[in-house]
C-alpha cells in the first residue's frame, strides 16, 4: 500500500493523522489520539515530538534543526544505527546512515485504550551494502499511549554474522539542566567519553555542571529524570548501555543547529548497544527498545 492509502485507512475517530511535509520535502507525519501526539519523520523514522495530553513535550528540539534530505535532525529521537559513535573509516558518518535514510511506512495498528502501533522499516541496498556490506531489514515501532515506546527490531539477512551496535538517541525536554537529577545509575560503572577513563557512579541523584558524555554499563536500564516541574521515568530493553549526554556550553557553540545555550534545556539519555560484542547470526533478529512516560 501508497502512503497515502495507509494513512487513509488508519484514521478513525480515536486516531487523527495529519501530512506535515516541510517545504526541502522532507515527509512529515503527525498521529493524535485522545492521549497524546506524536510527530515523526520518514526520514530516519526520526521522532521530533512526543507531547501526552495536558502536558508538554517530553522530547527537545533545536529551534536551530536543519530540515534537510540526508542531514540529521538536531532532537527529538535520532537512530543511530547500524553503529554507534564514529566509524573507523572516517568517510563514514558518525552514528551510522540510518538516521539519514528513508524509512517506508508499513502499518499502522490501533490497540486496545486509544493507542497506535506504527511501523516503519529500512532494507539493505546497493546504497547501503557500500557502507555496511550486510543484507538486513531494520524495522522501527513506535507504540503510542500515554508513553511512547520506540523499538528497533534489526533482522540479518546475510549468510555471515553481521556486527551492530546502535541507540535509540533521545533529546527529553527539560526545565533547566542546572535543576535536574537523573536517578538509577548509583554503583554502575561508566567509561567518560571526554577523558577516555573508566570511573563507577556512586551518586543516587546525579546532577549536571559541566559538559557530561558518558557511556554507563547495564542492561535494561529503568532511570528517572526528576525536573522540578515533573518526573520522566526511562524503562529500556535489550540495552546493554545507557549514554547519557549534554554539551555544555562549548560545545553548544561549536554546533551550528544548537543555540548557545541550548544546553540548559536539553539532556539526552541513549538506550544503547555499545561496544563490539552483538554479533547478528544469519537470520536472527535483535530488538533495543525505549519507553519513556510522566511518572504517574
Ligand atoms: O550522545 C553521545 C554522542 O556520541 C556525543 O558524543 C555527541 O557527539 C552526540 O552523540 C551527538 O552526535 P551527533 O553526530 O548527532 O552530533
Amino acid at each position: 500500500m501508497t502512503l497515502e492509502q495507509i494513512i487513509s485507512k488508519s484514521r478513525s475517530d480515536a486516531l487523527k493523522i495529519h501530512r506535515l511535509d516541510n517545504p526541502s520535502g522532507l515527509k512529515v507525519l503527525k498521529f493524535e489520539t485522545p492521549k497524546a501526539s506524536l510527530v515523526f519523520h520518514l526520514q530516519g523514522a526520526h521522532v521530533t515530538s512526543f507531547i501526552p495530553r495536558g502536558a508538554s513535550d517530553l522530547l527537545w528540539l533545536s529551534p536551530m534543526a536543519d530540515f534537510i534530505p540526508g542531514k540529521a535532525i538536531r532532537g527529538g529521537i535520532p537512530v543511530c544505527w547500524p553503529w554507534f559513535g564514529k566509524h573507523s573509516n572516517t568517510d563514514l558518518p558518525q552514528h551510522g546512515f540510518a538516521r539519514n535514510s528513508l524509512f517506508q511506512l508499513l502499518d499502522v495498528q490501533a490497540t486496545a485504550g486509544d493507542g497506535v502501533i506504527i511501523t516503519l522499516e529500512l532494507n539493505s541496498s546497493d546504497e547501503t551494502q557500500v557502507m555496511f556490506p550486510y543484507a538486513f531489514n531494520l524495522k522501527v515501532e513506535l507504540t503510542l499511549s500515554t508513553s511512547l515506546t520506540i523499538k528497533l527490531i534489526t533482522t540479518n539477512l546475510s549468510d555471515r554474522p553481521l556486527p551492530l551496535s546502535q541507540a535509540i538517541h533521545s533529546y527529553l525536554n527539560i526545565s533547566n539542566i542546572h535543576q535536574i537529577k537523573l536517578n538509577g545509575l548509583a554503583e554502575y560503572s561508566f567509561m567518560d567519553q571526554l577523558s577516555g577513563k573508566t570511573h563507577k557512579e556512586t551518586r543516587n541523584s546525579i546532577t549536571f555542571a559541566e559538559e557530561t558524555d558518558r557511556i554507563y554499563h547495564l542492561n535494561n536500564a529503568q532511570l528517572l529524570v526528576d525536573d522540578s516541574t515533573r518526573r520522566i521515568v526511562i524503562e529500556q530493553q535489550g540495552d546493554n548501555s545507557t549514554v547519557v549526554w549534554n554539551p555544555w556550553i562549548d560545545k553548544s557553540q561549536r554546533m551550528s543547529d544548537f543555540a548557545d545555550d541550548g544546553y540548559l534545556e536539553m539532556l539526552c539519555i541513549e538506550a544503547a548497544n555499545t561496544g563490539n560484542n552483538l554479533l547478528l547470526q544469519p537470520g536472527d533478529s535483535y530488538e533495543l527498545s525505549q519507553t519513556i512516560g510522566l511518572e504517574k
